[in-house]
């Protein structure tokens, strides 16, 4: 996969105008964004869509675009293919629906949208590894509704515009970073009510083979940040009856119905391997107390919301404001529950104990910090705004707010990490002693540094998205999820026969390596614990991962006999050891795994 080279990264106005109007339409009235399909028909997996395993969130960036061009006086509608789809699999059967029948759901709803005879579709495209997905929704609209003009815009399409250019002919122009109102500006260019003045963050064809691209860059503030998306007839409230809206399902309030809001836009830091900041732009800007606070409510009474997941980057910026959210919808009564699905930063939460207080009486059943690695080195070549030790005095601090379930990111397999570095992860892990932890393997995302560290390294080529394969590649669904594909395959390495602490494993070795460093941070430790109240969390959690999650592993299932019986519950302790036993005997894999791990079932 090659990148087209950006020939006229220019500033002339002029020439993008005439170019802009070449490819859009002239007085466009009607517009219909869409949020795609966030995984390609053939990887979507019917049984696992049905256990609601896959992101369902609300369209909140094609929200705020329908609030901004409705104020402009244009027609526009919504459609989510993503949810479309999600929804209309949970009462398909798996075993008689396949890739086709996916392909059929979101081309008729593709269909039904287009009938409003739109001037002008808008596709948002967030990640990486909606790229395929983007490119067949081109071409379908291209096919059903020839002379309509086709525009993106998202994370994705600003991180690699000439990729994206390149690769998918029927996009005609791209609009990078936050579009709040630089879409609306460009329409309004289009339609004769601007001039090109306005045109900024936007890319199309120059004509002769190459990419122009206008970077200027508006962030939006104040009044505009303020803005809540319209969502239109979307059905938010059963958006968490198709899938996930947060990763905290098995510690919400029974039944509820979760959504999203936004407090802030970017993130302080500026770690190598992600994306934020080359998006956002450097700092932070937040909403007002009073337009976040509304938004909730609204959501609760106008669509019965009652979780929310905060969108956010850096919740805890601006200690003062987030403190007063906290407040005010503690003192509103909202009756809604709420998580930190994206990571906290560590160092933000040890030097402001008071917002996880606030935190906790507003509602907040769940938080993820973001931690990646135990190293000191490491954190330091990767800029994390966190330490060793901000980690363990989060550690400390959220052991006193038992009602929250505590989950923390790892990364592993940074470029030139060794086994022993690795090896210092588990112990802050285990020494921080949250409820759970997620271990990935490092993915080098296009316009991180890191991407450009490893390109120069020789580790990954110049241009690729890393979206396929077994090397440093993108999440489908979850690292666990791949993982799986290779239990069936019945492939463990030797891995363990080598523990040299000065080892750096490749991408070969990281599959072995990220199992035992999950058993390491999560399993092992359930063994240890006594707690009653750590206990009943680690019961609903390990409950979801058998029951929804993965359905025939024995690791969950055995600590989960192990939890049920410290909570006084054999019978249950049973029933979930005879099925670690089965799964085990069941699969070679499994029973080499035990073996290694000396774990007996
Ligand atoms: C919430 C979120 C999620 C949610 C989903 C949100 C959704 N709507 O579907 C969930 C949990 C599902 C998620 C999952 C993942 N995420 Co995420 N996520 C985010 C996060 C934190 C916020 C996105 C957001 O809602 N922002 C708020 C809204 C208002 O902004 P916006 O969506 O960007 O929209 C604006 C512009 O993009 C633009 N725009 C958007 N669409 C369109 C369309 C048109 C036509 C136009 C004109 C403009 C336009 O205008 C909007 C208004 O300003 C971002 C970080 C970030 N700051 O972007 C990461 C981010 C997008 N995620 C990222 C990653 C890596 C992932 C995962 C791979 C994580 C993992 N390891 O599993 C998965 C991938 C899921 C998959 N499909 O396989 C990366 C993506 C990088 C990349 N190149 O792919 C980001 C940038 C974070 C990072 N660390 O770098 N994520
Ligand atoms: S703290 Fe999180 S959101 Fe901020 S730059 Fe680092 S990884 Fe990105």
């Amino acid at each position: 996969m090659t990148a087209l080279p950006i020939i006229a990264r220019e500033d002339s106005r002029a020439r993008m105008a005439e170019r802009l109007r070449a490819v859009l339409p002239r007085a466009p009235k009607t517009v219909l964004l869409i949020q795609p399909l966030q995984i390609p028909d053939e990887k979507i997996d019917v049984a696992m869509a049905a256990r609601k395993r896959y992101y369902c969130y609300p369209p909140y960036a094609i929200g705020l675009l329908k609030t901004d061009l409705g104020r402009r006086g244009y027609d526009v509608r919504l459609i989510d293919l993503n949810h479309h789809v999600l929804a209309a699999l949970q009462d398909r059967d798996p075993a008689t629906t396949g890739p086709d029948d996916i392909r059929d759901l979101w081309q008729a709803e593709l269909r039904r949208g287009l009938a409003c005879q739109p001037d002008l579709v808008g596709i948002s495209c967030m990640f990486t590894m909606t790229h395929e997905v983007i490119g067949r929704m081109a071409r379908f609209i291209r096919a059903e509704a020839p002379g309509v003009a086709v525009v993106a815009g998202g994370v994705h399409v600003t991180n690699a515009p000439e990729i994206v250019l390149n690769e998918i002919p029927e996009i005609d122009a791209l609009f990078l970073h936050e579009c709040d109102t630089v879409f609306g500006e460009t329409l309004d260019f289009l339609s004769g009510r601007a001039d090109a003045q306005v045109l900024r963050q936007v890319a199309t064809r120059d004509g002769d083979g190459g990419v122009m691209l206008l970077d200027e860059r508006h962030a939006p503030e104040g009044a505009v940040l303020d803005s809540a998306p319209d969502f239109d007839a979307l059905p938010l409230g059963d958006y968490s009856a198709a899938g996930e809206s947060g990763v905290f399902r098995f510690w919400r309030p029974a039944g509820a119905r979760a959504s999203a809001s936004l407090m802030h836009r970017g993130c302080r830091a500026r770690c190598t391997f992600c994306s934020v900041r080359h998006f956002n732009g450097p700092g932070v800007r937040g909403r007002s107390v009073g337009a976040v606070v509304d938004e909730i409510e609204r959501l609760r009474d106008e669509r019965g919301v009652t979780h929310l997941t905060w969108l956010d980057d850096d919740l805890f910026y601006e200690p003062d404001k987030t403190l007063a959210v906290f407040q005010e919808m503690t003192r509103r009564d909202l009756g809604v529950t709420w998580d930190a699905s994206n990571g906290i930063i560590a160092s933000a939460a040890a030097a402001h104990p008071e917002l996880v207080e606030a935190a906790a009486a507003s509602g907040c059943i769940g938080m993820y910090f973001g931690i990646e690695s135990g190293n000191a080195e490491i954190l330091a070549r990767i800029r994390k705004p966190s330490g060793l030790k901000h980690y363990l005095r989060v550690g400390e601090l959220m052991a006193g707010h038992p009602g929250i379930f505590t989950r923390g990111f790892l990364i592993i397999g940074f470029p030139g990490e060794t086994l022993g570095q690795m090896r210092d992860t588990v112990r802050l892990a285990r020494d921080m002693a949250l409820d759970w932890y997620t271990v990935q393997l490092l993915t080098p995302l296009p316009s991180t540094e890191i991407y450009h560290e490893m390109v120069e390294a020789g580790l990954i080529a110049a241009g690729s998205l890393n979206t396929e394969g077994e090397g440093y590649t993108m999440f489908s669904v979850r690292e666990g999820e791949r993982q799986r594909r290779r239990e069936t395959a019945g492939t463990a390495s030797g891995l363990l026969d080598a523990l040299d602490p000065a080892w750096v494993p490749g991408p070969a070795d990281m599959s072995a390596l990220w199992l035992m460093i999950d058993f390491e941070v999560n399993y092992a430790r359930v063994a240890d614990q006594r707690d009653p109240a750590r206990l009943r969390k680690l019961r609903a959690f390990l409950a979801d991962v058998c029951d929804r999650m993965t359905l025939d592993n024995p690791l969950p299932n055995l600590f989960l006999g192990l939890v049920e019986e410290r909570l006084g519950d054999p019978a249950q302790a049973e029933r979930r050891r005879h099925a670690a036993r089965g799964f085990h005997d069941a699969s070679p894999y499994w029973r080499t795994w035990f073996e290694r791990l000396e774990v007996s079932v």
